[in-house]
């Protein structure tokens, strides 16, 4: 299909003149060391973080410099701009869905460095203004994504010592956990929870493979989070049960699916739309340790109206991006106990007198969600034994 031409922000006709510019220095960065101890980490890591990993070298630092077109207020001006959003991130490559196609596009290597130190770099749900590169035998082969819009709201998680932002400008992350095979981890849920508020994202709490609930482990974990007021749901992609609530759930907005690995994401999102096939885990594979089916987050417009990112699972989910003191602020049952607290900054670990405490021994708070804060406030990195 032909590219389209009529792009309104293209920025055709408009006068510029030529300048070199300097890099500025605090846009370089130091070297990175490769992490080998941290193998272990999900499967997304290698897949982003490795392959945008930005590799400045000293060599030149002084005299690197750019040519950029400006206008007659000194403006960068640049041309032929089409926009799209970024629908999945593979290797060096962003995938641009400009409503016509995809286009396999780099990251222009300034924005990237700048990215990189804002923490700010391109993901999956950015929407992007790329610029047409690449010609071969009268086919655009690529583009270069030269501005990244102000995020709306983000899902980040640190990997290693990077922000990993796992998707942009989302509603709501569905968070998905399975009554067995394998067994919820509530932790997890209030970790995805806390990353979610703190990037403003609505979380919603989905227990998945109800069919496998002869433990009964699914209604009691759901009514943790329907008393504070999250929506929820209890689904099965195998008989189906609670497929429409989840259409329903997703309809019109954008959403990540998010939880560990093997718990159903990817069968769930082929529940709601079967065309998708998305690949799913076979049961022999999820018994393997680090096993993960869907390896790189991707964005996917649903017929229903709105999209959804799926996300491959974790083991754990890293929240220092979040500020220790902010934790507090994403437990909403803890908030009309704070200020009766004796000291103004009780962290409502070891203080004395800690009204949040004493909610917990009066009953008003779940003991597990209490756990919880204290483990993110003190082991913000978090482990997979969670
Ligand atoms: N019994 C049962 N099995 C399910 C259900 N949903 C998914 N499964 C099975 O669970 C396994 C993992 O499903 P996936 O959809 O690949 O899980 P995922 O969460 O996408 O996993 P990752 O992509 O690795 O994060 C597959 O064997 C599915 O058939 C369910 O509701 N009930
Ligand atoms: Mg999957
Ligand atoms: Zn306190």
């Amino acid at each position: 299909m032909a590219p389209r031409k009529d792009n309104p922000k293209a920025g055709k006709g408009r006068k510029g003149r030529k300048l070199r510019v300097p890099f500025r220095r605090n846009r370089q960065q130091p070297r990175r060391e490769k992490d080998w101890t941290s193998k272990a980490h999900e499967a997304e890591d290698f897949h982003i973080d490795d392959a945008l990993e930005e590799r400045v070298t000293p060599k030149g630092d002084l005299s690197r410099q750019r040519t950029i077109i400006v206008d007659d207020e000194g403006n960068e001006l640049i041309e032929d701009l089409r926009s799209g959003v970024v629908v999945a991130m593979r290797g060096l490559f962003a995938e641009v869905d400009d409503g016509d196609r995809i286009w396999p596009c780099t990251v222009r290597r300034i924005l990237r460095t700048r990215r990189t130190e804002e923490r700010h770099r391109v993901t999956v749900g950015d929407q992007v203004d790329f610029r047409v590169a690449k010609e071969a035998e009268g086919v655009v082969q690529e583009g270069v994504i030269e501005r990244v819009a102000d995020r709306k709201s983000q899902l980040r998680r640190r990997a290693r010592r990077r922000v990993h932002t796992i998707a942009a400008n989302i509603d709501q992350a569905v968070i998905v956990s399975s009554t067995a095979e394998p067994d919820p981890k509530p932790h997890l849920i209030d970790r995805y929870i806390v990353a979610s508020l703190a990037g403003g994202i609505t979380p919603v709490v989905c227990m998945n493979k109800m069919d496998l609930d002869d433990r009964g482990f699914g209604a009691p974990i759901l009514e943790r989070y329907e008393v504070l007021g999250y929506r929820t749901l209890s689904s099965s992609a195998v008989t189906g049960e609670g497929v429409d609530v989840l259409k329903e759930v997703l309809k019109g907005k954008s959403s990540v699916i998010a939880g560990q690995s093997g718990v159903g994401k990817s069968s769930l999102l082929n529940a709601v739309q079967p065309d998708l096939n998305l690949q799913i885990g076979d049961i022999v594979e999820q018994t393997q340790k680090g096993r993960h089916t869907t390896s790189t987050a991707t964005l996917i417009r649903l017929r229903l109206g709105g999209y959804v990112v799926d996300t491959p699972g974790v083991k754990s989910l890293d929240i220092s991006t979040v500020e220790k003191g902010e934790i507090e602020v994403h437990f909403l049952e803890f908030q009309p106990h704070i200020p009766d607290c004796k000291f103004p900054d009780c962290t409502h670990t070891h203080e004395t007198d800690c009204a949040v405490k004493a909610a917990v021994e009066a009953g008003l708070i779940h003991p597990e969600r209490y756990e919880s804060y204290v483990r993110m406030f003190e082991e913000p990195w978090g482990t997979e034994n969670w």
